[in-house]
């Protein structure tokens, strides 16, 4: 196949095309997750975004958060659409029609949330604040006083309603809600699934804008992701009720590991702003999510899984998914194993690979397809989130390597969605935020 080589781009030049993105996405108090496929604020976006962001403007970047907690839930849910002025895009709020639900917000949102990797981005606009000195400084400062309510609340409600049991696994209703929509890992819960009445798929808008219909997910798979929004609806998106009647109940371990991260972050930010119990339950929390996520290893394959809540079943489907233990962390042998496996051949080493880079399927996988979406396609701000983490837990030398092969795969300028693994070719949205984001966290 022919292969997408990158023309050399000078570091400054990516960084000035990345922040000419982020400012042509810029809507006024949000920015877009693409200019066209996604004209709101998606929420796991909007706290990657805002990492980029925080390079260029910390007023800026805080502004982009505080759009995001001004839709936040009565409950402490954060949303995983906040729809901006754009009517163009389904499903739109006419489909979540939230005002259902007495604790909705009076910002128009969808009613279920994304994995929560907002206290990461906190912390990294406080370190710009910090960086930049004087009023940045004062304001990034201001704002984590200000809204580390905000966050707790966001984490309880997380820990409160997705893993009341305190199993240390969060559960979730919607593939949407992992952010990882089709990906295989919800392959056997949603052929469970069987819509009582056919669902018209037929206002869909990502085709619009992306052609090759192989690259997004199918009108069945579309039809599932509907009847499922319709449940909640019915259930007025009361977090009980949906938790007992929803079809799709799935304990995810990726967003747990994330919440494990996200819980510690904000630990050490409260033990620093005078919230030292705070920063105890949080604390507490990041362990609770952790012995969960390590609970889930598959001793065989050595990679973490998600569960099916239905069925009881472990999920063996292999995605990137099953690194979460390098997103939380893990004891030694845990790590020195999932690192091995992680730059080894399947993986990031896989030889046909074009880039040293985590597919969100691994090439020998029967599930592998390089196209589409996420079943095979490397997704830069993944190949972010991974690099911060392995620093994070001492990994210095795996995470320079990923750094240095991801600048190069955003040397085409494109700032695409997502790549072929083999090729390189840049598939999906162009001009998506978070990607260009990642790009400005690396390099400024
Ligand atoms: C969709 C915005 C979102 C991401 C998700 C990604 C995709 C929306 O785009 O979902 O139309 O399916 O899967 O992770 O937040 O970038």
């Amino acid at each position: 196949p022919t292969t997408h080589a990158s023309p050399a781009v000078s570091p400054a030049e990516l960084a000035a095309h990345a922040a000419y993105v982020l400012r042509a996405n810029d809507i006024g108090v949000m920015t877009t997750a693409s200019p066209r496929l996604y004209p709101h604020l998606w929420s796991w976006d909007a706290a990657f975004i805002t990492t980029g962001l925080a390079k260029l403007s910390v007023p800026r970047a805080i502004v982009e958060l505080r759009t995001l907690l001004a839709a936040q839930w009565r409950t402490g849910m954060l949303p995983h659409i906040v729809f901006g002025p754009d009517t163009e895009y389904f499903p739109g709020p006419d489909v979540w029609r939230c005002e259902v639900a007495p604790t909705a917000p009076a910002a128009r949102t969808s009613g279920i949330c994304q994995p929560p990797v907002h206290a990461i981005a906190v912390a990294h606009v406080l370190d710009a604040g910090r960086r930049a000195g004087g009023a940045d400084r004062e304001l990034a400062e201001r704002f984590v006083v200000d809204s580390f309510d905000r966050w707790l609340a966001w984490h309880r409600w997380l820990a409160g309603a997705r893993d009341p049991e305190g199993r240390g696994l969060l559960e979730i209703h919607h593939g949407w809600e992992s952010g990882m929509d089709n990906s295989p890992r919800w392959d056997d819960a949603y052929a469970r699934i069987q819509p009582p009445q056919p669902i018209p798929v037929d206002r869909r808008h990502d085709l619009r804008y992306v052609k090759d219909p192989a690259e997004r997910p199918s009108d069945t798979e579309y039809q599932r992701y509907l009847w499922l929004i319709q449940q909640m609806r019915e259930a007025r998106y009361d977090d009980d009720a949906v938790r007992e009647r929803i079809d799709f109940r799935m304990a995810d371990v990726f967003m747990s590991a994330i919440a494990s991260a996200a819980c510690a972050v904000l630990a050490e930010l409260g033990a620093e702003f005078g919230r030292a119990d705070e920063a105890a339950e949080l604390n507490e929390l990041a362990q609770r999510f952790r012995d969960g996520v390590l609970g889930s290893v598959s001793a065989t394959t050595g990679l973490a899984r998600d569960q099916n809540l239905r069925t009881g079943a472990w999920v063996d489907t292999e995605s990137i998914a099953g690194f979460a233990p390098l997103i939380c962390g893990a004891d030694q042998p845990t790590l020195r194993r999932q690192v091995e496996l992680f730059t080894g051949p399947r993986w990031c080493g896989h030889p046909d690979l074009r880039r040293a880079l985590p597919p969100s399927v691994p090439p020998d996988s029967p599930e592998f397809q390089p196209r589409s979406y996420w079943r095979g396609p490397q997704w830069p701000v993944m190949t972010w989130l991974f690099w911060w983490a392995l620093r994070r837990h001492g990994q210095h030398a795996v995470a320079d390597r990923l750094r240095a092969e991801a600048l190069d795969q955003l040397g085409d300028l494109s700032f695409a969605e997502y790549y072929q693994p083999l090729t390189g070719q840049a598939l999906g949205s162009s001009q998506q935020s978070w990607t260009a984001a990642v790009a400005l966290a690396w390099l400024v």
